[in-house]
């Protein structure tokens, strides 16, 4: 059976609208690489957390605002963009969770970075302020699904064993980026300026994250579907675990 994924919604601090906000590509991408989406409104309580830990087999962090940097120990700097305390806290507690239970979880872009701090390492709050060498990783104006920069992939790591591909050349729409990965994960891939683009646990069975948007390209560069097909074939290993 399909595997139920939780799919994480973004929202702002200051949305006077107070919508959640979800891309319907994120949604296509699980669908389409064989999940069931399941939409994860945030909340406080941790009954309901519960609720969805035993519902969901997979948990997917889309992206979003920048991170309240409180969280790994830093004051906020002038570069740092819009935030949404109330999604970092939630997705905080629901990683933490999910990683006792070793549930699958892909994370793309802001969702890889909170999965890193989570996990407990850090990310520069403003890659334009804080990385003098660093390229530009958030070019204004362009197509979603075009290239930016290219990538060096680790040809040990777990992501080359599923793309297959050393160095592909991926799209990149941010300006935070992890500082320090968390104990427990290691570095994937490496943007040309040696910016971290990807980190994955060495001890979780299925827990990583990449720093572009493979869900805007995966029409022109279909590899990227791997990584969803990855991670919804642990999902659905998780959930008939789970059922025994
Ligand atoms: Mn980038």
């Amino acid at each position: 059976m399909s595997p139920l994924i939780g799919i994480i919604p973004s929202r702002l601090m200051d949305d006077p609208s107070d919508n959640y906000h979800i891309r319907a590509i994120n949604v296509a991408a699980i669908v389409q690489n064989g999940g069931t989406p399941l939409i994860l409104p945030y909340s406080e309580d941790p009954a309901l957390l519960d609720r969805y830990l035993t519902l969901i087999s997979g948990l997917y962090f889309t992206g979003g605002c920048d991170i309240l940097p409180d969280y790994f120990g830093e004051a906020p700097i002038p570069g740092l963009g819009e935030l949404c305390p109330s999604r970092d806290a939630f997705e905080i507690r629901l990683y933490q969770q999910a990683a006792k239970l070793d549930m699958p979880m892909l994370g793309v872009c802001r969702g890889v970075q909170i999965m890193n701090v989570a996990a407990g390492g850090s990310l520069y709050q403003d890659l334009g302020s804080q990385m003098s060498q660093a390229l530009v990783h958030s070019p204004k104006g362009v197509d979603r699904a075009l290239p930016c920069h290219n990538l060096q992939i680790d040809p040990t790591s777990r992501l080359y064993s599923i793309l297959k591909t050393e160095a592909p050349a991926v799209n990149s729409f941010h300006h935070e980026a992890i500082k320090k990965p968390a104990p427990g994960y290691r570095v994937t891939a490496l943007a040309p300026d040696q910016v971290i683009e990807g980190i994955e646990s060495t001890e979780l069975t299925f827990s990583l994250g990449v720093q572009w948007h493979p869900e805007d390209m995966l029409r022109s560069a279909p590899v990227f579907a791997e990584l969803y097909k990855a991670f919804i074939s642990a999902a659905a290993s998780y959930d008939k675990a789970r059922c025994i």
